[in-house]
């Protein structure tokens, strides 16, 4: 059921031992989401946890005070609150992994919250950092620079710095707020952007080497195979960028071979629907911004890819 801030809020303020959980591969605005409201919580007096897999991305370690990857989850909670996914099989830990307690789902996707009872969701709102601080206001709890620096990632990271299509007036203006509360964009900026490692540099030499262009020139795609990566994480998370900024892409699309298949990244201008075709291959987001995980190879992967673009452009 779709909730507002104040019901939203009001099931906040009843809690006192709250698990917090995000989306798995989480990105800036999951993790900035996830602090935020986790700090806010704790200086308000409450229990509250927040549960992460895998260890925190380099560009995002300035979190790591809060943000240890959990190997254990908490046994009970008055509260689960899950952040920035419109879907359980997207969870970082799955329903049957966390303890039984209600869930409130907070979230800006467009997709099926009814597998929430409770989901305050706005599919308009830029970030999902953004309704956190509609309800951080609500509980009336202060915005120190911590929790500010944390919502300002968010917002910064799934805007791509105010660029994307979804980046609104009230993108701006909670930034701003976050600024007041002492958000330091620079130094955000220079962690999450200036993080990149030789090796990181070395497999975006060799993915942009891969590029192939499909329906004059419209649709864009970008590989990176594991061989490329030298055995290493590395941080793909701008790739699709610069196959979204060629001057005649409409939909740009980075097919990232992994251990278990591929993920995909869609990014459209605005014109082309991302999200629908991610949809059509078990993925999802937004119209602008979208991903699929698949078991697959890439080959596999562009040719359903291209079939399904085919069939909506
Ligand atoms: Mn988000």
């Amino acid at each position: 059921m779709k909730i507002g801030v104040e019901e939203a809020s009001r099931m906040i303020a009843g809690a006192n031992d709250v698990l917090l959980v995000g989306h798995t591969d989480p990105d800036g605005d999951c993790l900035g989401s996830l602090y935020a409201l986790t700090k806010a919580l704790k200086d308000s007096g409450k229990k509250a946890v927040a549960v992460i897999k895998k260890p925190l991305p380099v560009k995002h370690r300035y979190l790591a005070d809060l943000l240890a990857p959990e190997t254990k989850v908490p046994e009970k909670a008055d509260l689960i609150i899950v952040l920035d996914t419109a879907r359980t099989a997207r969870q970082d830990f799955s329903p049957e992994e966390l303890p039984k307690a209600p869930t409130l789902c907070i979230d800006h996707h467009l997709g099926e919250h009814e597998e929430y009872n409770d989901s305050f969701y706005d599919e308009k709102c830029a970030a999902c950092a953004i309704l956190v601080y509609r309800v951080i206001t609500k509980l009336g709890i202060e915005i120190d620079k911590k929790i500010a620096d944390a919502l300002y990632t968010g917002i910064v990271t799934d805007t791509n710095s105010f660029t994307n299509q979804n980046t609104t007036e009230e993108a701006f203006q909670v930034a701003t707020e976050l600024v007041r509360f002492g958000a330091d964009p620079g130094k955000i900026a220079a962690y999450v952007y200036g993080s990149l490692s030789p090796n990181d540099l070395t497999a975006l030499s060799k993915s942009l080497g891969s590029l192939e262009l499909y329906h004059n020139d419209t649709v864009a795609v970008l590989t990176l195979k594991k061989e490329w990566t030298c055995g290493q994480d590395v941080d793909t998370e701008l790739f699709v960028n610069y196959a979204r900024n060629l001057i005649s892409t409409e939909l740009a699309v980075m097919i990232i071979e992994t251990d278990t298949g591929v993920r995909i990244n869609l990014r459209s201008k605005g014109n082309f629907d991302a999200r629908a075709v991610a949809v059509e291959l078990g993925g999802g987001g937004h119209k602008a911004a979208a991903g699929i995980r698949m078991q697959a190879t890439i080959d596999e992967a562009r040719a359903a890819l291209l079939k399904v673009i085919s069939e909506k452009i």
